[in-house]
């Protein structure tokens, strides 16, 4: 079979295949790849422990998918593409011959630096090519990465650096997002006073700031290359990997205070990294695509870097934000590279529009044929500038739901192949089988429903674990309900068939596509020395698609209220960085608790979203009376 589909006819076939015979449509999947050795069984799994292996007994190195096998062919073929933050600044282009040199070089320095198959590597970098560098000489030489999004907090870099027990950090001297000059270096230094794993840190030059390096820890990445470079560029073999063996860790929150390691492993995850970017992108040698995600997020992973090179494409990689510096620049970038894909977020969208027609006036976006969208639901109004203003009503929208667990894009339109609905996800790619289930777990067939979204059968991008603690991942995504996997999302199915994801049904926000729990959020505000007690939770917010708002008790001897706000925010920037940053804040003397003592957060969830009538049953709360108050005290 072709690993790419082409008609909606041949979809349908497909789909109706890969659900008959999930096996053999996967082994022929998979075969398009470069394998050092094939499976001997292409699946085991249950959904109980859970326990899910693909392509057990298979060998492979995902980098060998990613560069060299299109080096005889196409070594001079543009791979990565970097636009700076500085349109002022030069430009960079790496062919994939330039792109596999210094990924080999690099992986040469770190097993200089005594990192070994297996080990644990932090990548904490901003988005320049040396990023892309960094994860895929990790993966040459068997190392797991974990990056770090640029805009966490040490404190959030030290918890995660100790959980998967990270030997070796690279980062840079700072990196330069939009007017920001973000302290990299600093920020590292402070995580890792907590760290005791930590070993080396290899430290880029970006942004020629002042940093403090540590004797015998902290090396320069360039001083690392020329020792490389002395010793006559050795070739840098791949760690020849199994299937199962771990490819990454990513952190992600969920409706707990302590994100969790997601992990993936490498034949599973290539092959549906690939697939997916294949066919839901329809990517044709020669486009120019571009991705507007952090590397720092799962979006990054599959479709900046691993989904797109394995299939020889050119990946657009840029450094900065969206508005910088005027709310041009990404039309900017499309004219000067004639970028045929886009890939951008629904609050980019919205930023955007909300600028007006003004920015794109004399833009040349013609050369766009074909668009996406990921990280939360995109609203039609959106969806039709998105439609209108940048696709000129003649680029299909791909509108991809899929979450950091899932590896890669699950339910979303093939690009100009099957239909597209405005809001809507629509179908299932062949090889996901989604279902709706009700609260008792009893699935819901048939159309024009809703209910919680999972998935009942394995795919090869699906996660194994959660890094150290595997009845969390059980707990988390396999016991709700039972044989099947729990997305945390609710979910519509028109009347077509077609998906509308709604949003999450656990406590988890989405603010401007980034996945944060209010759990989370409320141990940052109860760190701050006033705060007594505190509840978050989301509302609608115009670009971000959710805000959030805590509500807040505090202790008696607070009197410069104004000055509290102030730091609470700096200790929610502190804990865990500036993106959970509440909204609002609004303090109260009480919250509505049950009396079991449950917070019902439906309540606050209403109030919050300014509605003030119709807040339902109320009689099961401690204290009724409290509910006036937060009511009269609505921001
Ligand atoms: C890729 C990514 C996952 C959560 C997921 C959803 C939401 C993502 C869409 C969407 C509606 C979409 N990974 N989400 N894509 N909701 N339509 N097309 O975002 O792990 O960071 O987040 O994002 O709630 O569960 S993620």
């Amino acid at each position: 079979m072709n690993l790419k589909i082409t008609s909606f006819s041949e979809y349908k076939e497909v789909y109706d295949y890969s659900v008959r015979e999930p096996e053999n449509f996967w082994a022929e999947i998979a075969d398009s790849f470069r394998w050092r050795k094939k499976w001997d069984k292409v699946l085991e799994w249950n959904f109980k422990e859970p326990s899910i292996k693909w392509f057990q007994g298979a060998k492979l190195n995902i980098t060998e998918n990613c560069l060299d096998r299109h080096l005889e062919k196409h070594g001079d073929r543009p791979a990565i593409i970097w636009e700076p933050n500085d349109p002022d600044e030069a430009h960079r282009v790496l062919s994939y011959k330039q792109l596999h040199d210094k990924v080999c070089q690099f992986g040469n320095v770190l097993r200089n630096n005594g990192v070994k198959k297996g080990d644990r590597v932090c990548i904490y970098l901003p988005m320049v090519p040396e990023l892309a560098i960094a994860v895929l000489a990790c993966a040459r030489i068997g190392a797991i990465h974990s990056v770090v999004f640029g805009g966490f907090s040490a404190q959030s870099i030290a918890d995660r650096i100790n959980d998967a027990e990270c030997s070796l950090v690279i980062t840079a001297d700072g990196g330069f997002r939009g007017a920001k000059d973000i302290p990299l270096k600093d920020i590292i230094d402070d995580a890792l006073v907590q760290c005791r794993s930590v070993q080396k840190v290899i430290v880029l030059t970006r942004s020629r700031s002042p940093v403090s390096m540590i004797k015998g820890r902290d090396v320069w990445w360039e001083d690392e290359i020329k020792k490389v470079e002395t010793q006559g560029n050795p070739p840098c073999p791949v760690e020849i990997m199994d299937a199962e063996d771990l490819l990454f860790i990513l952190y992600t929150s969920g409706s707990t205070g302590k994100p969790k390691g997601v992990v993936h492993t490498c034949g599973g995850y290539m092959v549906y990294a690939g697939y997916t970017f294949a066919n839901v992108f329809q990517y044709h040698p020669g486009e120019v695509y571009f991705c507007t995600a952090d590397i720092g997020w799962i979006t990054g992973h599959s479709y900046i870097v691993y989904g797109p090179l394995s299939q020889g494409a050119t990946t657009v990689m840029f450094e900065g934000v969206p508005t910088y510096p005027s709310p041009s620049r990404y039309w900017d970038i499309v004219e000067k590279y004639k970028v045929n894909i886009l890939y951008t977020a629904p609050t980019a969208i919205r930023s955007l529009m909300s600028f007006g027609t003004g920015p794109l006036e004399g833009k040349d976006l013609s050369s766009i044929t074909k668009l996406g969208s990921v990280g939360e639901p995109i609203n039609e109004e959106a969806w039709h500038w998105f439609d209108e203003k940048i696709g000129n009503k003649q680029a299909p929208i791909a509108d991809t739901w899929w979450q950091t667990e899932t590896g890669g894009i699950m339910i979303s339109p093939i690009a100009g192949v099957t239909t597209t609905k405005p809001g809507y996800a629509t179908l299932p790619l062949p090889g996901v089988q989604p279902v709706l289930v009700d609260e008792n777990g009893k699935e819901i067939e048939g159309n024009g429903v809703s209910g919680n979204l999972c998935i009942k059968f394995p795919w090869p991008g699906m996660l194994r674990t959660t890094y150290g603690d595997h009845e969390r991942c059980r707990q988390t995504y396999f016991s709700t309900y039972e044989n099947m996997y729990f997305t945390g999302d609710g979910c519509l199915r028109d009347e077509d068939g077609y998906y509308k994801i709604t949003g999450r049904v656990d406590d988890v926000l989405n603010v401007s596509g980034h996945r944060i729990g209010t759990a989370e959020v409320e141990n940052a505000i109860n760190m701050h020395t006033d705060v007594v007690e505190s509840a978050v939770v989301g509302y609608p917010h115009e670009i971000k698609g959710q805000g959030v708002y805590a509500y807040v008790i505090l202790g008696e001897s607070v009197h410069d209220k104004e000055l509290t706000r102030k730091n609470i925010l700096q200790t929610v920037t502190r804990i865990i960085g500036a993106i959970a940053k509440p909204d609002k804040i609004q303090f109260v003397s009480g919250l509505p608790k049950t009396r079991s003592g449950k917070i019902m957060r439906r309540i606050l969830r209403k109030i919050a979203e300014g509605e003030t009538s119709n807040l339902g049953d109320t009689s099961t709360l401690l204290d009724p009376g409290v509910v006036d108050e937060i009511k009269a005290g609505a921001l």
